[in-house]
C-alpha cells in the first residue's frame, strides 16, 4: 500500500469512534430462552467494566449507551452511582434510551395506547429519561418502540400517528440546546400487522414534525429483505437528518448478529456513503456510531471486540476509495470503473495499517489475543458464576 493510502487511513482511525451498549454483556437469549454465561455481566457496574475493559483494548469505544430500565432502577436517584462506575472503567455515559416496551402496561403500546393515561405515563419516563441524559451530559435520546398492532383492524392507525406527532414534538421541548432526539424505526416484531415507526419515512416525518434537534436512527437490522440501506443512508445525509446508527448483521429478521458476520459489504458501502458525501461536500455531519447487538451464544465481552474491531476495519476500507475517480467515472457512467474503485478498496487488507495505528496509540496489536491474555475473563467467570447459575429462565 502506498503512503498516501495508509496516510488517509490513519487519519481517519484518529477519529473513528463507536458506541457499544451496555446490554451487549449481560444475559439475553432469543424468545426461546435465555442461554446463561458464567462471565456474563449481571449488573451495571459489571457492564460498565467490561465496556471499559473493550476500551482500553481498542481504544475507539469510549461511550457506552445505556437502557433507562435496565441501568437506571431508580430514575434519575441513579445518575450518580452509574457516573462512578462509568469513571471508575475509564468510559463515559453515551445515548440514553428509554424504555417503552417491557412493561406490562404498554401491552398495547406507549405513544400510541388508546389510554391517555399510559401515554402520559410513556411520556413521563420519556421526559425523566431527558433529564437522566442532561444530568450525565449525554447527548443523544434514542427512542425505539414497539408500538404497532398483530392483526388487521385492531388499531387506528391514523390516530396513533398523531399521539405520536404530539408526543414526539413534546419530547422534543424538553431537550436543552445540546441535546437530540434519535428516532429509531422497524418494520415488524414485536408487532407483526403494523408498527407505528415502521420505515425511514415515517422516522423522517416524525422527526421533521418534532423539531430541529431531532433525526432519524437507522438500526441495520430493521429493514425488509434485500432493501437498499446505504440509499437511505444518501437520503437522509441529504436531508440533513441522519442523527446515528445502530450496527448489527442479519440474515433473516432483526437477528442482531456481530457486524459484518454475513454481508461486510453492505457496511462498507454505508460507510462510503458517508465519507463520499463529506468528500462532495466539505461538510462533516454528525452522526453516532453504536452497536446494538446482543450475543446469546458467543462470550460477550469477546464478541464486542470482534465488533470493534470490525467496524473499524470496514470504515478504513471505505476511507479508500478514490472520491474523485469515482465522481469522474459516475460522469462518464463509466460503470466498471466506477463499481471496481469500490470493490478495490473493499478489497484491500487495511490491516497492516491499523496495527500501525495501534502502535502508535500504545494499544495491543490485537485486542482478541491481548483481552485472552489479560486473565479478565478468569477473573469475571470466578466472581460472576455463582451469581448467574440462579439466573436461569426459560421461554414459558
Ligand atoms: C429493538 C431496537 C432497540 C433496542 C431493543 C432492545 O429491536 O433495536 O434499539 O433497544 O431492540
Ligand atoms: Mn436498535
Ligand atoms: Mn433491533
Amino acid at each position: 500500500m502506498d503512503s498516501l493510502k495508509s496516510d488517509t487511513i490513519l487519519a481517519v482511525l484518529n477519529h473513528f469512534r463507536v458506541e457499544i451498549p451496555s446490554w451487549g454483556f449481560a444475559n439475553t437469549g432469543t424468545r426461546f430462552g435465555k442461554f446463561i454465561q458464567p462471565a456474563a455481566a449481571t449488573t451495571s457496574e459489571e457492564k460498565l467494566s467490561d465496556a471499559g475493559h473493550v476500551h482500553a483494548l481498542t481504544g475507539i469505544c469510549p461511550t457506552v449507551a445505556l437502557h433507562v430500565l435496565w441501568d437506571f432502577p431508580n430514575g434519575v436517584k441513579s445518575v450518580a452511582q452509574i457516573q462512578g462506575f462509568s469513571e471508575r472503567s475509564g468510559v463515559q455515559c453515551g445515548s440514553i434510551n428509554p424504555n417503552l416496551f417491557q412493561d406490562q402496561e404498554y401491552k398495547y403500546g406507549s405513544f400510541g395506547n388508546p389510554d391517555p393515561s399510559l401515554r402520559s405515563r410513556a411520556f413521563q419516563h420519556t421526559k425523566e429519561s431527558i433529564e437522566i441524559a442532561k444530568h450525565l451530559r449525554s447527548r443523544d435520546i434514542s427512542l425505539w418502540f414497539a408500538d404497532g398492532s398483530s392483526y388487521p383492524g385492531t388499531a387506528n392507525i391514523r390516530q396513533r400517528k398523531a399521539w405520536f406527532e404530539d408526543l414526539l414534538k413534546a419530547a422534543h421541548d424538553e431537550l436543552s440546546s445540546n441535546q437530540r432526539l434519535l428516532i429509531e424505526y422497524k418494520p415488524f416484531e414485536p408487532a407483526f400487522y403494523h408498527t407505528d415507526i415502521a420505515d425511514w419515512g415515517m422516522a423522517l416525518h416524525f422527526a421533521r414534525h418534532a423539531g430541529s434537534s431531532a433525526k432519524v436512527l437507522v438500526d441495520t437490522g430493521h429493514h425488509y429483505h434485500s432493501q437498499n440501506i446505504e440509499q437511505i443512508v444518501a437520503w437522509l445525509l441529504s436531508e440533513n437528518m441522519l442523527g446515528g446508527f445502530h450496527f448489527n448483521d442479519r440474515r433473516y429478521a432483526d437477528d442482531d448478529l456481530t457486524i459484518g458476520s454475513i454481508d461486510p459489504y453492505q457496511v462498507f458501502r454505508i460507510f462510503h456513503e458517508i465519507l463520499f458525501y463529506e468528500w462532495e461536500s466539505g461538510k462533516k455531519p454528525d452522526i453516532a456510531y453504536m452497536i446494538d447487538q446482543s450475543h446469546n451464544l458467543k462470550g460477550k465481552i469477546e464478541e464486542t471486540i470482534q465488533t470493534v474491531v470490525m467496524a473499524q476495519q470496514l470504515f478504513a476500507k471505505a476511507a479508500l476509495v478514490d472520491h474523485a475517480a469515482l465522481s469522474q467515472a459516475q460522469g462518464k457512467c463509466d460503470l466498471i470503473r466506477a463499481e471496481s474503485l469500490l470493490q478495490d478498496a473493499f478489497n484491500t487488507d487495511v490491516r497492516p495499517v491499523i496495527l500501525q495505528w495501534r502502535d502508535s496509540k500504545g494499544l495491543p496489536r490485537d485486542p482478541l489475543q491481548a483481552f485472552f491474555e489479560s486473565g479478565y475473563l478468569e477473573r469475571v467467570t470466578k466472581d460472576r458464576s455463582a451469581r448467574n447459575l440462579n439466573n436461569v429462565s426459560s421461554y414459558a
